[in-house]
Formats: structure tokens, sequence, C-alpha cells
């Protein structure tokens, strides 16, 4: 018997999804930072074995009061998840503070899939915090199961993969067995890069970035060309990100080639070039440009 389904992993931002996605996939696919609404697109991770496949879908952490199309665009995106999900994993840390009146439980009271509750971050609270955040979860949402987990030291993995596994319907592949994601390099180079500028940069900057690989040229066997084009939303960020005489892209250029290097396993020669379009995130024609809209 084969069983394959979407499991589909959604939640506030900063919860730990992409972490969790990733130490299920036991490989990094999504980027992982210390800032919310890191993750901007739904992205596939697909989890192959003789007997199964599972495709988790990592998503970007719900928006209650979006300011931008962009973050609306992330919304609609999140919330998708309830439309082909076969197990819903509604992942959230001991911190978040839901009521059970959030919009998320409108579509969770609709459901036609069983919901795990699995709370991240368990390394960072003691048993009797951990213990009182169930018993708050008891009262206001009942998930067909329950889980404490820490995806950073991936505690309490081996039981939710059990439960995936035992709830997942039977079924052919979807995808192709050696198949890891929907994604291709190019989007994976163009995350990286968005990485870094969510590590080196503060504030509203990384927020108003946005990445594109325009050119990924393998044709000499031991180096990788890549140029990619960083959009800012505004011409001051434009200084910012290029630093006194160069000193901040230099940087980035660094630190992004050494990731891109690991990640795809060869020499990188890296191009980076800013470029200025007022106000991208509320421009449909820019959103469409960069995935965000079909
Ligand atoms: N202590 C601890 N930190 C964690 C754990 N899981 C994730 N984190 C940290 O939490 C932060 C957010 O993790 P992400 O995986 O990017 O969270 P996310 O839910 O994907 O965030 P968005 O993409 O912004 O919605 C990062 O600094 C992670 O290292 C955990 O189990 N324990
Ligand atoms: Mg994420």
């Amino acid at each position: 018997m084969h069983k394959s389904g979407y499991v589909n992993i959604v939640g506030y931002p900063n919860v730990g999804k992409s972490t969790l996605m990733n130490a299920l996939m036991g490989d990094r696919l999504s980027i992982i930072t210390s800032k919310p609404q890191t993750t901007r697109h739904r992205i596939l991770g697909i989890l192959n074995e003789e007997n199964y496949q599972i495709i988790f879908s990592d998503t970007p952490g719900v928006i209650d009061d979006p300011s931008y199309s962009m973050q609306e665009a992330m919304n609609r995106m999140a919330f998708s998840v309830f439309e082909d999900a076969d197990i819903l994993i509604l992942l959230t840390d001991p911190y978040d503070k839901y009521s059970g009146e959030e919009r998320i439980f409108h579509y969770l009271k609709k459901r036609d899939f069983p919901v795990f509750l699995v709370i991240n971050k368990m390394d960072l609270v003691s048993e009797e915090r951990m213990e009182s955040v169930l018993e708050h979860w008891n009262n206001i949402f009942k998930a067909d199961k329950v889980f404490t987990i820490s995806a950073q030291d991936k505690m309490g993995l081996e039981d939710l993969i059990k439960a995936i596994t035992d709830h997942l319907p039977e079924g052919p592949a979807y995808y192709p067995k050696d198949q890891l994601s929907d994604r291709n390099y190019r989007f994976f180079v163009s995350e990286i890069i968005r990485e870094k500028i969510l590590q080196q940069f503060k504030q509203e900057v990384p927020y108003s970035c946005e990445v594109v690989v325009d050119e990924y040229d393998e044709n000499e066997e031991k180096i990788t060309r890549i140029h990619a084009s960083i959009y800012v939303d505004r011409k001051s960020q434009k200084s910012i990100l290029i630093g006194k005489g160069g000193s901040a892209i230099k940087k980035l250029g660094i630190a992004s080639r050494e990731s891109i290097e690991a990640f795809i396993d060869n020499k990188v020669f890296l191009e980076l070039q800013v470029k200025v379009k007022d106000n991208w995130r509320d421009d449909d024609r820019m959103l469409k440009h960069f995935g965000y809209k079909h």
C-alpha cells in the first residue's frame, strides 16, 4: 500500500514553520531568520519514502492586519492551505496569544481533514508553563492531535511523523520520487540572498526588498555565474543597501555567495544590482512579476 498527501503548515509569523519543514525534510529548503514575515511564498517540501510521499507546505505567517497588497497576497497563500490539506499542522509556540476568535478558527471549524496542533519551542519553557499553554488550547480549540516539539532541537518529531504517516490517505505519488520541492534553483538562490538581507539590515529595509535572479549560468563546469537584482521601494533604501563606498553590498555579496556555494555545491560568481521600484509592494504589475499574484 502506498500513501500520499498534502501536509500543510500554518500559523503566525516566527513560530518556526520553516524550521519545522526543514527539520521534517532533513534539508534546508526554506530560509529561517529571527525576524517575523521571513517566508513570503508557499513552498513545497516533498518527503519521499518507498511507501509514502508527504508533500509539506511551508507558508507565510498569517498577518492579522495587512498593510500592503504584498501582505494580502501572503495571507492568501497562508489561507490557501485550507483548500487542499490532507492533514493540517497548526503551528504555534508558547508565546502566541490566541483567543479562539481569530480568522483562522473560522476556517478550522469548517474543516474536513485532521488538524494537528503543534506547539513548538518547548526547549524554551518549563513543563509547568507548557501545561498551562496546553490547558489554554484545550479551552479554545479541539485539535485531532496535540504535540509539543522543538523543531530547532529536533525533539518530538518522530511522534509527529508517525502520526502523519498514520493519517495519510492511500494514494499514488503526486510528484516524481526524486523531486524535493516545487521550486527551482533560481528561487532558492533568491531566497538565500533575501535571508542575508534580513540578517544584515535593520528594521524596514529587508521588508522593502525583493530579490530576482536574472541570470543563472551553468555553462562552465567549475563555476556557476549568477546575476541577481535587489528591488527596493525607495531611493533612500538603495543607498543603505550599497553602504559607504559599497561596503554593505560587498558584505552582502560575500555572505550570499558563501551560502549559495554550500547550497549548490559549486563555486559561484555572484553579481548583485540594486534597483528602485517605488512602492512595489502595492504595485499589481510588480507583484505579478515577483510571483505574488497571477
Ligand atoms: N528556541 C527555539 N527556537 C526556534 C525553534 N524553532 C524555530 N526557532 C527560531 O524561531 C525563529 C523563527 O523561525 P522560522 O522557522 O523562520 O519561523 P516561521 O514561522 O517560518 O516564520 P515566518 O516565515 O516569518 O512566518 C528563528 O530564529 C528560529 O531559529 C525551536 O524549536 N526552539
Ligand atoms: Mg518561515
